[in-house]
């Protein structure tokens, strides 16, 4: 009983919110560096230059102007530049890990610091870089789990190929996958293709210039094509290979039992599940089509697509996990959580976190069970956990008990879904393992880690890393494989 012998527990982190080293070891721009930090009020801006030279900035929904390219200002302050330094950290991060007890660790491949452009020039000391990254968890035992591109795309690309809107860019991003797939092969076995594949949008994670959907719908057919075929050449070079897909899962309840509420919840549930449906089922769900078809929105595929996104099906999914929402046909009650990212309404039965994270244990084992029930296929647990602000003590101690509470449920109900509905769950990786830039905002305040990094909103800190109370919580968690919960 309880969680299988072999199962999973590690950390997940992301590049651009971790790394740092933006321009060390010949890496290239990457549009994420050029999103400036931000806070619950204040969005992250996109820094650019247009055609005529002016510098501008919009914010990451917005369209930018054609021939716009990414612009650093100097005066500015970019979070994803040093981030929190695993760049220099890695050895000694790994050891934390390792003292943890963690049997896999999630980190994205940075695309520029392999393809500086994206395109066909390899950067050496890039792929050394992970090697020894790679090197440092098998020393310990640790499998790492690779995300191959985590909301970032190399800047050239973006500037000069309009991102993933060009079909030119699906080839440049598997000579990528068949690099690292070929000169990681023996060492890394776990990969997924796009991080919350559901969230790509815009110039700041796909590099298109138009915010529009039917530039969106487009290039996430192209990322689709990219995925499948990623797939079958991973199996190629290494048939060993376990390769899935990511997707932000999010499940929405019906507000009441009104069956306006109903039909607002499934069709919010079902734009989350269209991406599984196609990269697990491999094709488009009836419902997108005829959205599509409704919205004047056209596809350009090319003949063999269909059946290239039916070979390439993935072998687990890979899923984020934060909180719950609920659905309602009336707008008035919505508003928008995620960064802004996503419109949400207030479940009265469910607290939340202070950025208007619904939390929901129960919401893990529903979904856990539903996409068990759909798919058929393993579960993996990616991202989970709970942002928020730690104080220190007066003697420089972190007690995050409101964390250790958090995770306490989630695996509770990890345990029920594995137990008692039978679902094939390999493995959980915490989101934020150690503390990470946010996404959604840019800020350091917003903390999820086991580990605290000294460094703030503005980039300053000394980057000492310093146990949290979860710290040994989580040890005793993965110690007894998940039975020893308490506090
Ligand atoms: P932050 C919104 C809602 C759910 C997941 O998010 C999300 C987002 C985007 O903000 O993204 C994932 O840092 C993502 C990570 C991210 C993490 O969730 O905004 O894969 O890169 O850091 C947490 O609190």
């Amino acid at each position: 009983m309880g969680f299988p012998k072999d199962f999973l527990w590690g950390g997940a982190t992301a590049a651009n919110q971790y790394e740092g080293g933006y321009l060390s070891g010949g890496k290239g721009l990457s549009t994420l560096d050029a999103i400036t930090g931000g806070n619950k009020d204040q969005p992250r801006m996109i820094t650019f230059k247009t055609k005529e030279g002016e510098i501008k900035e919009v914010t990451r929904s917005e369209s930018l102007p054609e021939g716009a390219v990414g612009y650093v200002d100097p005066e500015k302050y970019y979070p994803s530049h040093v981030a929190t330094d695993f760049y220099h950290h890695y050895k000694e991060d790994i050891a934390l890990f390792a003292e943890m007890g963690f049997k896999c660790f999630r980190l994205s491949i940075s695309w520029a610091r392999i393809c500086p452009k994206g395109t066909d020039e390899i950067n050496e000391e890039g792929l050394k870089f992970y090697e020894a990254v790679f090197d440092e968890c098998l020393k310990y035992g640790i499998e790492p789990v690779v995300t191959i591109n985590h909301f970032d795309i190399p800047m050239y690309l973006a500037d000069h190929y309009d991102g993933w809107s060009n079909r030119k860019v699906i080839d440049y991003f598997l000579f990528f996958c068949e690099t690292i797939f070929t000169r990681y092969k023996e060492k890394v076995k776990y990969w997924m293709t796009f991080n919350e594949i559901n969230f790509l949008r815009s110039w700041t994670q796909i590099g298109i210039h138009s915010s529009e959907a039917q530039s969106k719908y487009q290039a996430v057919h192209h990322l689709f094509v990219a995925s499948a075929k990623a797939v079958q050449l991973g199996h190629q070079i290494n048939p060993d290979f376990q390769i899935g897909m990511m997707v932000a899962y999010i499940p929405s309840y019906p507000m009441t039992s009104r069956p306006e509420d109903v039909l607002e919840a499934l069709q919010f549930n079902r734009e989350q599940e269209f991406y599984i449906d196609v990269q697990v089922k491999g094709y488009y769900p009836a419902h997108k089509i005829k959205q599509f078809e409704r919205e004047g929105i056209t596809i350009v595929k090319e003949p063999e697509d269909d059946a290239i996104i039916a070979a390439g099906t993935v072998d687990y999914i890979g899923f984020s996990y934060y909180m719950s929402t609920a659905s309602t046909a009336n707008p008035e009650n919505v508003k928008y959580v995620g960064g802004n990212q996503m419109p949400a309404v207030k479940n009265p039965y469910l607290e939340e976190s202070e950025w208007g994270w619904a939390v929901d244990p129960l919401g893990l084992r529903i979904s856990l069970a539903r996409l068990y029930d759909r798919y058929n296929v393993p579960l993996f647990i990616v991202e989970n956990g709970f942002g928020a602000v730690d104080e220190l003590t007066i003697d420089g101690q972190i007690i995050d008990d409101y964390r250790i509470d958090y995770f306490a449920r989630h695996i509770a109900a990890m345990k029920d879904a594995v137990e008692l509905d039978g679902v094939d769950l390999i493995g959980y990786t915490p989101w934020g393992c150690i503390d990470v830039v946010s996404s959604g905002t840019g800020e350091m305040k917003k903390r999820y880690g086991f580990i605290y990094v000294d460094m703030d909103d503005n980039g300053h800190g000394s980057l000492k890393r310093m146990k949290k109370k979860s710290f040994d919580w989580y040890k005793q968690v993965i110690a007894s494989n998940g039975e020893n919960l308490a506090k």
